[in-house]
Parts: C-alpha cells; structure tokens; sequence
C-alpha cells in the first residue's frame, strides 16, 4: 500500500519536474498590485527580510521552493507528500493553489484524502495572478533549501512526541465501568467524590475546541480567544489516582486553526499533545491512566511560537487527581472541603494600535505576529482571573459560609503568580498542587509557579466581602486579577473587633 503511493508519486515527480522549466510562461501578474492582496495573507504569513513562520510558513521565497519545505514549519500531510514527490512552488501552481488549496493538494498528490491547513482561498483570477507575481519577487534559486528538503527526506527523523513507530502491547480494559463526566463552566468543578468508592474508572471527557470573540474587560477590549469548550479556562477535570481518562478532542470544520492537548497529569508522547494534533474537521481520543496525584494544568501545545500563542489565548486548563482515599493533613488526618472554586490566572497580550488602542480582530491567527511581538516583551496587556476583568467580582463573586471549607484551585499556564486571601489564610496548601505531599499550614500568600497549579484549604471564620487576588498588586489592581469572595454569616468579636473608629482621642 505504502509502496504503491510512493510509485505514485515517483511519476507525479518526473511531471513536476517538466513543470519546473516551463512555470511562469503566461504569469502576467501585476506585482506591484499583488503586494495590495497579500495583505489578507499577513494574518498567517511573513514575508521578506526578518520573517518568520506564523499560522502559515514564511512565504519568503517561497517561489521555486520545493512544496512543503520551510524549515521548522509543520506542515500538513498533503504538502509533506507533494515534498517527497519532489514538487517545486512556481507562479502557475501558486495561482491554482490560492482558488482552493484543498482541491489543488488532492489533484496534485493524487489522493482524495489528503489535507492541509490552509483554510483560506481567493476568488478573483487576477487577485491570484497578481499575489503569486508578487511572491515572485522575492525569487531566489534557494539552494540551501533544496539540499534541506533533500536531507530530511533521506534521514527522516521523527517529530518529538511521535509515537507511531512504537510498539505496544494491548490494554485490557474489561474491568473498568465508563463514566462520562458532566463538565461544568468555570469557577465551578464537576460533580466528583472526594474519596473514591469502588474500584478505578474510565471517565469520558469530551472537549470541542471553539475560536470565539469574548470581551476580556469592562471597556469590551475583544479578542478572538481559543478555548477548549468555549470558556476561557477549560472546564476543569476531576478523577482520582488509577482512573483512565478517556478524552475526545474535536476539532471542529469551521475552526482556522490546528491544536491539540498536553496534560500534564499525563505520562508520555508530550503529555498527549504528540498524538493529538488536530487540523479543522479532525478529531483524536486519547486513553491516558491518572497515575500521579495532584492538581495538573493542561493547555494546548501545537509547536513552536504557537504554543505560547495559543495558551495566552485561552487555551489551558485543570485537571485534578485526588488520592483515593481524599486529602490528608500532616499527620495523615482527613480533610475535607465543602464548596470547591477554579480560578485560573490568564495573561493577554493585546496588540495596539498607533493611538495606543487595543485592536481588534476578526479570526483566530489573524493576530499573530503581532501578538507574538507583544508577547515577546513579556508584559502583558492583562492579567486576569476566568479569562476577563471582573469574572469572578460583583455579581459573580465567589461565595461561601462561615464555617465552610472552601477549596481554591489556582493555575497559571504562563507565568508565576501569588494567590492571597486579603482577610483570610491558606489554613493547608498545597502550593505545587502535588496531594502525595504533607500540605503546608497557614500561609499568608503562595506561589504558583508558570506552568502549574496549586490548591488551598480555608475554612471561612468571618462573614464579609473578601477579595483573593494574585499579590502582585500591580497585576492584580491594573491588570486585573483579582476575585470576590461574598461569605454570610455571623462575626466573630472574639477574632476581631472595631474598638474605636472617629477624630483623634484627647
Ligand atoms: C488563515 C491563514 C492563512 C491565510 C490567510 C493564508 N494562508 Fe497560505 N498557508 C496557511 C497555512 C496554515 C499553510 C500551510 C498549509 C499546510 O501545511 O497544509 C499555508 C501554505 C501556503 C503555501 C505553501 C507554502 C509552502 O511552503 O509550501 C503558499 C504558497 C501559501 N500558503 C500562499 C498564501 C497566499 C499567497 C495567501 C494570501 C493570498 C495565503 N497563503 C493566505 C495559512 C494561510
Ligand atoms: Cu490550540
């Protein structure tokens, strides 16, 4: 079968290669007005001196390149295949790609399944003349590109985090019952048991990942976030210790662009995000076993500068692994927690207009590299809990008893940040979020570091309005993360108590 596609494509070579020579024969594209066109593929695409790959790959050169060959750009099957049949980018083929790059890869490898990334088409024949001159002018008989191609197609290496070569035995499964979990809206957690009764489970979760405009704060600054069902964070995912987590990740048609999964509760194949990269219109189910206890975040990873792209816009999230037998303190005593709350810390980094207003944009990618430039300076434009300035105040507050024993789960995808309850205290925390440890007791302010989650015990003692806030003042007053907790009840005078509150006494 293999053998066959490559005969195949062997021949498509040879008739790529005459095309070669002849390319560009009735090109009569405007370049000047091509340049104009090509600002609809900056969304996706750089070009000329300093340019790098973004939703798309550099296009610098891209004309008599070899199809599919930028380096360090991921490409999708189809491309790959046109690479190793040896294909070169001329004007001609770029016209015909630019009408419908699916049609044309399908034509062009011969193979009615064959995909690619490229979502978007341009309808007018002179648009696609002109564009394709354009690219023209950044010509160059790019030898060293060619030997690269030509390199990688005789050594091969693996992408990290593919497993497709490895071999395995077969799982049995025949004794776990299947659960689907009813995920729930942030700050809220699934339904779940702290201590587990009968025997480990496979729990189902399904994740439909959406691209959608939200408003992250009170002046409707928008952004075309990436989410995993369509909140900013995910859903969080509780399980316990030795429980499968059976998860659907779907990748819908109408989305632009690829992602996938890393959990870190996960072991092996970059925490699932190697074997889960979905283009729009695909879907993968990945099988993992919770084998480590904790709380885990997980984010979307597909490569690169991407990567970070994605987790800034949204794409991240919690999953917890309680011990079996629930958490313990110090000394091995149970604890117990009557309300759980999920925040996660979101940082954005909004590009700007020449006025120093935030901009705005209509599809997932189309703000990539500038966002990127305004990631790489490493200040955010926000900082924010539950993805938007005031999710979790006012009306959304938090809320909680006196008397109640509240646990707070804290992430943060991307960067360091320092959960404090102004009035209140972690009674147990678990800064790394790792259950197996002893937790620490009666901590002011602890540190979640990037890339991590925590969580803290407190049982409320005063009723009142709280604010729980990353202590970084400046992120959390100007950027904005900061929470409410409303908790009703009785105070207690015996804790605190206003003695005097008026002028100065004699
Ligand atoms: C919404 C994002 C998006 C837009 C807009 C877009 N492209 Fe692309 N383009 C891609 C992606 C993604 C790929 C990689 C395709 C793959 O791997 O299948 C690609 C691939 C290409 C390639 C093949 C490059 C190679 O190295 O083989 C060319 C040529 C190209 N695009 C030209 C254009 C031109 C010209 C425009 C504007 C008229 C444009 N694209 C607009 C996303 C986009
Ligand atoms: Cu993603």
């Amino acid at each position: 079968m293999r053998q066959m596609k490559q005969r195949h494509l062997g021949v498509l070579a040879f008739a790529i290669g005459i095309a070669v020579f002849s390319g560009g024969a009735h090109a009569a594209g405007d370049a000047a007005n091509g340049e104009q066109i090509f600002k609809k593929c900056r969304a996706c695409h750089q070009i000329g001196e300093g340019a790098r790959n973004g939703v798309g790959p550099n296009l610098t050169g891209v004309i008599g390149r070899p199809m599919g060959s930028f380096d360090g750009y991921k490409y999708a099957d189809g491309l790959k295949a046109a690479n190793e049949a040896g294909g070169v980018w001329d004007e001609d083929m770029v016209f015909e790609w630019l009408a419908s790059p699916k049609d044309y890869i399908r034509s062009f490898t011969g193979n009615d399944k064959a995909k690619t990334k490229m979502t978007f088409s341009l309808k007018k024949e002179q648009d696609r003349r002109d564009v394709a001159a354009y690219l023209a002018t950044f010509y160059k008989a790019d030898e060293a590109s060619m030997q690269k191609s030509e390199e990688r197609m005789t050594h091969g290496n693996a992408p990290v985090g593919d497993v497709s070569d490895v071999s395995a035995a077969e799982v049995d499964l025949s004794g776990y019952e299947r659960v689907k979990q009813e995920l729930v809206a942030p700050p809220f957690a699934p339904k779940h048991e702290q201590v587990a009764t009968g025997k480990p489970k496979i729990v189902e979760i399904d994740f439909t990942i959406q691209e959608k405009k939200i408003k992250i704060d009170p002046d409707g600054t928008e952004i075309v976030a990436l989410t995993f069902n369509g909140s900013v964070p995910g859903p969080m995912i509780v399980v316990h210790e030795g429980d499968y987590v059976d998860l659907t990740l779907t990748n819908p048609a109408t989305n632009v662009m690829e992602h996938n999964i890393d959990l870190h509760a996960a072991t092996g194949a970059l925490g699932g995000a190697g074997i889960t990269t979905l283009l729009p219109g695909e879907q993968a189910q990945l099988r993992f076993k919770a084998t480590k206890v904790g709380t885990f975040i997980y984010h979307c990873a597909p490569e690169g500068s991407m990567t970070p792209y994605h987790v800034t816009h949204g794409m991240n999230g919690v999953i917890m692994v309680l011990p079996r037998e629930g958490l313990k303190d110090e000394k091995g005593n149970q604890l117990s927690y009557d309300k759980l709350y999920y925040v996660v810390e979101q940082d954005y980094y909004v590009p700007r207009d020449e006025n120093g207003n935030f901009k705005s944009y209509n599809f997932a990618g189309e703000d990539f590299s500038e966002w990127v430039d305004v990631m790489r300076g490493l200040i955010p434009s926000h900082v924010v809990f539950n993805g938007a300035v005031g999710s979790l105040t006012g009306e959304k507050a938090m809320t909680a008893n006196v008397g109640e024993t509240v646990l707070f789960v804290h992430s943060q995808a991307n960067r360091d940040t320092r959960p404090h309850l102004i009035g209140g205290h972690g009674d147990y925390v678990w800064e790394e979020g790792a259950f197996a440890n002893p937790p620490m007791k009666d901590l002011e302010t602890w540190f979640v570091r990037g890339g991590s989650a925590g969580a803290a015990l407190y049982t409320f003692k005063q009723p009142g309005v709280y604010v729980y806030l990353n202590h970084n003042l400046i992120e959390a007053v100007e950027l904005g993360a900061a929470a409410h907790v409303v908790v009703d009840g009785k105070w207690d005078n015996s804790l605190m108590e206003q003695v005097y509150h008026g002028p100065v006494r004699k």
